[in-house]
């Protein structure tokens, strides 16, 4: 029925959004960029409650960008180039410490766009993986070699203990809903690039502008 219909989730569709992120010429909206983390975090949380806890950060991190887009600055808001620019332009963001603007967009956004590379690895791992391949460690690799260097040492482990109750590779194929193996490596493929640019516009952004270590 229509309703069972609209309860099943595909990754399919999250990762789609991330296409709608880049404007004509090259900017990121946030709208969409904040709807594909909602969709993952949504997935995240379809693998249990263990995730949640992860999540969280994340739900908390969304909802701060949502307010700052429905907000009466809203229009500043619209995409991350325009974002960084009127924060920076007005004084709202805390460059050196936390100070009076604890929860700018351009800080909270920096969070989710170093996850966002771990996403990319990880998920490029998952498109070359064979049937053997184990999930946890897929995960860890992809979580040490990026999100990991910026955690401190109490996150890295609970980390560590996520990843080891990760579902396997069948459950997790079965839970993006995209179809057999085969359909879900070409929607991989598909996918990561998208994903990349999104990310390598934004960190060439944050690079020129000396913010990829906002406190
Ligand atoms: C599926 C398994 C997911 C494993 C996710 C790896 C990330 C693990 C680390 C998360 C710890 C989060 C706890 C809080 C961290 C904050 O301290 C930190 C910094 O923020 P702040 O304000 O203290 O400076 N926050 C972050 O680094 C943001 C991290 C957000 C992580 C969000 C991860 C949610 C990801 C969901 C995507 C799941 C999609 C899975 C796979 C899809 C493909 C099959």
């Amino acid at each position: 029925s229509a309703v069972i219909e609209e309860q099943k989730f595909s990754l399919q569709e999250v990762l789609d959004t991330f296409k709608l992120c880049l404007s004509e010429n090259q900017d990121v909206y946030v709208e969409h960029y904040v709807a594909g983390w909602r969709g993952l975090v949504k997935f995240m949380n379809s693998l249990g409650n263990v995730f949640t806890f992860i999540s969280k950060d994340a739900v908390n991190k969304i909802q701060i960008l949502v307010n700052f887009l429905n907000g009466e600055n809203g229009s500043h808001y619209v995409t991350i180039q325009s974002m960084v620019k009127y924060e920076l332009d007005n004084q709202l963001v805390d460059l050196e410490k936390r100070g009076s603007h604890p929860e700018s967009g351009s800080r909270t956004l920096l969070r989710l766009h170093r996850a966002l590379r771990w996403l990319e690895l990880f998920l490029e791992r998952l498109r070359t993986s064979t049937e053997d391949s184990k999930t946890s460690v897929m995960c860890a690799d992809a979580y040490n070699e990026s999100l990991s260097q910026h955690h401190p040492w109490v996150i890295r482990k609970a980390a560590g203990m996520a990843f080891y109750v990760l579902p396997g590779r069948p459950t997790f194929f079965e839970v993006m809903n995209v179809g057999g193996a085969e359909k879900v490596v070409d929607m991989l493929g598909d996918a990561i690039p998208m994903i990349s640019k999104v990310y390598q516009i934004t960190e060439d952004l944050y690079a020129q502008n000396n913010l990829l270590e906002l406190p």
